[in-house]
């Protein structure tokens, strides 16, 4: 792979771009590799990438029924903050923080980290009580965060009304070092290191049953034919739970719609991102000079990947109560992704009932700010078959246990 770098931008300009080698390759799915993924979203490039890198096993294909990105990876608002309650969320969201902080140098691929800082207004006692105890725990995990007055909200938001008619604003939670990434660029740049290190991302290739053997996994059925493996990942996010049917579990999981839209651009008006979870809606604006506006989840469970009217009419109502200059805007565009619930609103990196095949789902509204943390954690349970330090509360039988990781105040948005 020829490195980016300011001199090849300066080559290239001179030679009308002919220089620039295609990212990634798309081949023929050979007939068994060592680690198959299905999914190539973030978490499931990732995972690869991880794998490569850290544990030096290279023979792999990621198997995806679309285009990669194209699933919740390209259809996010693009949060990103480690500000979690419990301990081992703290630890695995605070790790894929780090890594986000290095991650355009470690992939060689800029994919536009901006820790503009991530505001989350407490608007109700409730809430209030709430987010000092999380600034709390935040303190004992060393994942610095802060609680901030509403006096201190106005004067790093101007645009914000702290006096709305419905619910005044208390206080925030702030997290300077959180901020926002360019989505597709995590996909690409994941996609880019892992096609480097010679491993195969099949497209176009759906992935329709799983083969197993004396209860290990053998391979999985595509739609370009058997694809035969020693270990399987499933990282298909709002479709984990066909995936666990085909290899004959259940999850605790569910499917449902979260929408997102941006308004036309406008000129500079706010630099960090503000989250209002009590009248549902949160806001960023983008380096193009969209603002970035998402609600709620829908109610009932869907694969629509559109998301539905009642939830665009209440968080722009919601948002306009917050920020009455949006009243004048015109909306641009509107998409849904299907988002992977789990009761505890924690996500699963666990070993499955079937052997060598392993699962990581479950991030629900809330995944794209760890892709990296994630993948580093799936990538050593694959590799040892058992899960380390990140992992290992995330297992798919604490629902069983009793052993929640409760994470509905640290959930970006309302569900
Ligand atoms: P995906 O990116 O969905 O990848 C899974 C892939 O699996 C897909 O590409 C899919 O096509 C593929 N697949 C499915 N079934 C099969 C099959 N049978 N065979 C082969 N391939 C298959 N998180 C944040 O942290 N911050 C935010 O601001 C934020 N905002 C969001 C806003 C919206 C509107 C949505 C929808 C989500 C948001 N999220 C956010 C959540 C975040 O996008 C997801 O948690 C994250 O992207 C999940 O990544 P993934 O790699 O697990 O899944
Ligand atoms: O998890 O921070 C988050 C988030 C914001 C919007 C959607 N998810």
């Amino acid at each position: 792979m020829k490195r980016y770098s300011v001199f090849a931008i300066a080559r290239e300009a001179m030679r009308y771009h002919s220089g620039w080698e295609k990212a990634w390759v798309s081949p023929e799915p050979k007939a068994k590799y060592d680690v198959v993924i299905v999914g190539a979203g973030g978490h499931g490039l990732a995972t690869a990438y991880y794998l490569g890198k850290n544990h030096g096993i290279k023979n792999i294909a990621i198997i995806e029924k679309g285009w990669l990105g194209g699933g919740n990876t390209g259809r996010n608002t693009t949060i990103i903050r480690s500000n979690y309650l419990q301990d081992p969320s703290a630890a695995i969201y605070d790790k894929a923080l780090q890594l986000y902080e290095g991650l355009s140098q470690d992939l060689n691929y800029n994919v536009m980290f901006s820790p503009r800082g991530v505001m989350m207004l407490a608007q109700t006692h409730h809430e209030v009580r709430g987010y000092l105890r999380t600034v709390h725990a935040n303190n004992l995990q060393g994942v610095e965060t802060k609680w901030i007055t509403p006096e201190e909200v106005k004067k790093i938001v101007p645009i914000m009304n702290i006096n709305g008619p419905r619910y005044p604003v208390l206080g925030a939670l702030y997290q300077p070092r959180g901020g926002t990434g360019r989505h597709d660029a995590v996909a690409w740049g994941y996609a880019r290191a892992c096609s480097d290190m010679g491993m195969h991302i099949i497209q176009n290739c759906e992935v329709k049953g799983v083969r197993s053997e004396n209860g290990t996994v053998t391979g999985v059925e595509t739609t370009k034919g058997f694809i035969g493996c020693n270990k399987l990942g499933m990282v298909v996010a709002g479709h984990s739970g066909q995936l666990a049917e085909m290899a004959g579990f259940r999850l605790p999981i569910e499917a449902v719609a979260l929408q997102a839209m941006v308004s036309e651009p406008i000129k500079p008006a706010l630099d960090v991102v503000v989250m209002a979870n009590t009248v549902h809606g949160y806001m960023s604006q983008s380096d193009k000079g969209e603002m970035v506006i998402g609600g709620g989840t829908d109610g009932f469970n869907n694969f629509t990947q559109r998301g539905s009217w009642h939830h665009i009419e209440e968080t722009l109502r919601a948002l306009v109560e917050t920020f009455p200059m949006l009243s004048r805007l015109k909306m641009l565009r509107q998409w849904g992704g299907i988002v992977d619930m789990t009761g505890d609103r924690s996500p699963l990196i666990s070993k499955t009932p079937l052997h060598n095949c392993f699962i990581n789902c479950g991030w629900g509204t809330g995944g794209f700010k760890a892709i990296p943390g994630s993948g580093w954690a799936m990538a050593e349970l694959v590799a040892k078959g058992e899960p380390g330090p990140l992992a290992e509360a995330f297992n798919m039988w604490r629902f069983k246990e009793g052993q929640f990781i409760d994470e509905s105040v640290a959930a970006g948005v309302a569900h």
